[in-house]
């Protein structure tokens, strides 16, 4: 009887805490041992020296999810998670979005019955607050945090999504007090619509006016907005898909403070620009998304914030809809920058890209690598040590890494997504994910995936430390009881 299921000799182990030449045996999905390994496995894979890193987790994904005008995302959870899977990704945590109306409870069963029988990898859910009814906040969201959802994602902008600055001090209040992290669109939405509504008049509705619409300065205002909001709640607050310099020094002001804020940002802010954009016709919607991609000093400022920890994460905001009427552009070669659904597909090539641009040009080391696409999203949204590492007891979920392989993206021939396109066609990819482990199967291997549909498991949440508040909430809301008023909290 061998000893384990598994075993991977000459591997380079990268972890955040260290780097180390060795073994891994896996049993029963989970890792039993990491360095020295003696005895024997059913199977034994020779790394040949390669990095083996953690499976990323991508905490900022949209699958199988409608948007707030109504357009379904082209890949449903067999599509999105074999497309995670090849790209190194073993863990994804989308949304279950609720519309206006909808109770929560309800948006959660479906999406675990779309999940259920097609997921290939494990995966969580966050939960996207649209409708802080009275039944949402007095019932559904503190039932829910108790089931494992234990973060949510809230919207300044968007007619059909966007929250009050007064519903987001329920939304936040009510998460410092049940534990869970919220995450925040921020753009100003006023800022947008004004914009638009004037550059719509003029008849400039080309995709490239999305992001003259989506001022610099709507992220900036609602970035620190929204920190001084969470502030006065005393509320720790994660900043998604951040693209611009002042926002991201409004973070870093913030976090310099003590604040607990946190920052992500996401592949299309460090590869593309709002150029992109500018294309004939309606052909650069397919770069589009929100905040869009800005310039190359914006890609620096950036590249800064992933060195010195600015922000936590690198996700993808895989935001999947095809070049078409039922995608993209709903209205055909007529349909303006303000009709156009917004997001760009990015779930496989959101670690190669980091991977190539980041460790080979030397911009990040490895360790940030790992701690930027895996280690940090678990430990941020309550799957840490579970999910997000190398150690044992853990679950065995990571890449064999080929540091040489040389990959040019085409969509047609290597991407798995069901995108049709990839906003990266023709860039060279330097490094990429050869074998790809998840609780210890082996799902991809030679180009070829062998995972089952809804062999992924559902991963209730544990209330992250991330949630836990510092306890300091603004003066005026500690000075409530000495004035004779019941504390809010
Ligand atoms: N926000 C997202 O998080 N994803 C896609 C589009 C958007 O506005
Ligand atoms: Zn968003
Ligand atoms: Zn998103």
């Amino acid at each position: 009887m061998a000893d384990y299921d598994l075993i991977i000799r000459n591997a380079r182990i990268v972890t955040v805490e260290r780097q180390t030449d060795g073994d891994i045996a896996v049993k029963d999905g989970k890792f039993a041992a990491v360095g020295e390994v003696s005895g024997t496995a059913k199977r034994e894979i020779d790394a040949g020296g390669k990095f083996v890193l953690p499976g990323g987790v991508d905490s900022h994904c949209h699958i199988e999810q409608k948007s707030g005008f109504g357009i379904m995302c082209a890949d449903d959870f067999y599509t999105g998670t074999v497309s995670a899977a090849f790209g190194g990704t073993t863990t994804v945590i989308p949304f279950a979005a609720q519309h206006r109306g909808m109770s929560l409870r309800q948006v959660v069963k479906d999406y675990h019955e779309a999940a259920t029988p097609k997921a290939v990898i494990d995966y969580a859910f966050h939960l996207i607050v649209t409708d802080p009814s009275p039944q949402a906040l007095g019932q559904e969201l503190p039932a829910l945090i108790k089931d494992g959802y234990t973060s949510f994602k809230i919207y300044m902008t968007y007619d059909a999504m966007k929250v009050s600055d007064y519903q987001m001090l329920d939304i936040l209040a009510l998460a410092r007090r049940d534990g869970a992290l919220v995450m925040v669109h921020a753009e100003n939405h006023d800022m947008i619509n004004w914009l638009a509504h004037h550059l719509v008049d003029q008849g400039h509705v080309a995709p490239k006016f999305h992001a003259i619409a989506h001022a610099r300065i709507a992220e900036a205002e609602a970035t620190n907005r929204a920190i001084s909001i969470a502030r006065l709640v005393d509320a720790p607050l994660l900043l998604v898909h951040m693209s611009e310099i002042e926002a991201i020094e409004t973070l870093r002001q913030a976090q310099k403070k003590g604040l607990k804020i946190f920052g992500e940002t996401c592949p299309q802010y460090i590869a593309l620009t709002s150029d992109d954009m500018d294309k004939p016709g309606v052909q650069g919607a397919m770069w589009c998304c929100s905040p869009p991609p800005r310039d190359s000093a914006a890609q620096e400022a950036v590249w800064e914030a992933l060195k010195d920890g600015t922000f936590q994460t690198f996700s993808s905001d895989h935001a999947p809809y095809q070049f078409n009427e039922g995608g993209k552009i709903p209205k055909g070669d007529k349909t303006t920058f303000k009709e156009m659904a917004n997001g760009v597909p990015g779930l496989e090539l959101r670690l190669p890209l980091l991977f190539s641009e980041g460790v080979q040009k030397g911009r990040i080391t490895m360790q940030q690598f790992v701690a930027l696409t895996a280690t940090n999203h678990a430990k941020l949204y309550g799957l840490y040590p579970k999910k997000g590492t190398i150690a044992v007891g853990s679950d065995a979920d990571f890449a064999i890494w080929d540091a040489d392989k040389q990959v040019t993206v085409r969509w047609k021939e290597m991407l798995h997504d069901n995108v049709g396109y990839s906003p990266y066609e023709g860039r060279e990819i330097h490094g990429w994910p050869i074998t790809v482990v998840s609780r210890g199967r082996v799902v991809v291997e030679n180009g070829k995936l062998d995972a089952a549909r809804g062999s992924g498991q559902f991963l209730p949440r544990a209330s992250p430390d991330s949630a836990k508040p510092l306890g300091n909430p603004a003066p005026e809301l500690q000075a409530m009881s000495r004035f004779g008023a019941k504390p809010l909290f």
